[in-house]
């Protein structure tokens, strides 16, 4: 840890990337844990175009279960200690989350990658919707399907996106991992761009991961308690 405070001591930059991790201390399930979202049902079923074809209403069914967790959700003391670290630095964050939890927290700086649950858009003509509650699937005026405004398996990410979360690695003087598995692809590739221009990398998760032999210093334990020793180390 005091190699880390140390760097953060001559930092100006720092970013953060999260996973859905970070959201577990909000009562949202993460995806491949203990409890994850997928363990009855594979991800290319749910989170893909395929399985959206196949049965639109299942799909429909499962992010109107997610959006119903998230609903009651709040952002926890690691969401919040992240909007802390804008005090001492430049902070960005970059989240594979589509909980709208960092967004609550007012980061000046955010990318959410992989889209917003409460945002909805026509699986035809792609008019943008807001947050519909409503069990059955809705459709456009156009006739088309609606769907949830995230991104799936197999379908690219928005360019405007990737660049701000490549210009972000690239220029972070510390860059954090928060509560992701590192396995989803383009997100995390993201530390390696940020290492190649001499960012200091490091994982905060629960356990380790394929990314932690390919990073500065991993620190195990709850995204909040480690976040928050860190925020107190660096202002003692
Ligand atoms: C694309 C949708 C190209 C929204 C999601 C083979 C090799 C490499 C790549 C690929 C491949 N085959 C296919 C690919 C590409 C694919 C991919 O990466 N697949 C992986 C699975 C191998 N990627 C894509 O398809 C991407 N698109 O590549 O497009 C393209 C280009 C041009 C034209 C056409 C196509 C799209 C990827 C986005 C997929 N969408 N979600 C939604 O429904 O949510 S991914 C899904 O996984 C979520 O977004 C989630 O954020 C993301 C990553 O998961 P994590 O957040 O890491 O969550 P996970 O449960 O895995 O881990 C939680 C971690 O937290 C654990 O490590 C745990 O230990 C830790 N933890 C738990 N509690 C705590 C904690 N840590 C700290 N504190 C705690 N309290
Ligand atoms: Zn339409």
């Amino acid at each position: 840890m005091d190699r880390l405070i140390e760097r953060l001591k001559h930092a100006e930059n720092v970013t953060f990337l999260t996973g859905s991790g970070i959201s577990r201390e909000s009562g949202i399930p993460t995806f491949r844990g203990e409890d994850g979202l997928w363990k009855n049902y594979s991800p290319e079923e749910l989170a893909s175009p395929e399985g959206f074809m196949r049965d639109p209403q299942l799909v429909w069914d499962w992010y109107n279960w997610r959006r119903d967790i998230i609903r009651k959700a709040e952002p926890n003391k690691a969401h919040l200690t992240i909007k802390e670290f804008e005090k001492n630095f430049n902070v960005y964050v970059i989240t594979q989350n589509v909980d709208g939890l960092h967004e609550k927290t007012g980061v000046k700086n955010l990318v959410e990658l992989h889209g917003n649950i409460f945002r909805n858009r026509c699986s035809r003509c792609s008019k943008m919707y807001g947050d519909i509650q409503s069990k059955k699937i809705p459709t456009c005026e156009c006739g088309g399907l609606i769907r949830p405004d995230v991104v799936w398996f197999g379908e690219p990410l928005k360019e405007k996106d990737i660049s701000l979360a490549l210009e972000w690695s690239r220029n972070a003087d510390v860059f954090f991992l928060v509560g992701t598995s590192g396995i989803v692809y383009p997100a995390a590739s993201l530390p390696f761009f940020a290492k190649e221009n001499g960012g200091f990398v490091v994982e905060i998760n629960i356990e380790e991961t394929p990314l932690t032999p390919h990073i500065d210093l991993h620190l195990e334990g709850s995204a909040s308690q480690v976040l928050d020793t860190i925020l107190k180390g660096l202002n003692k």
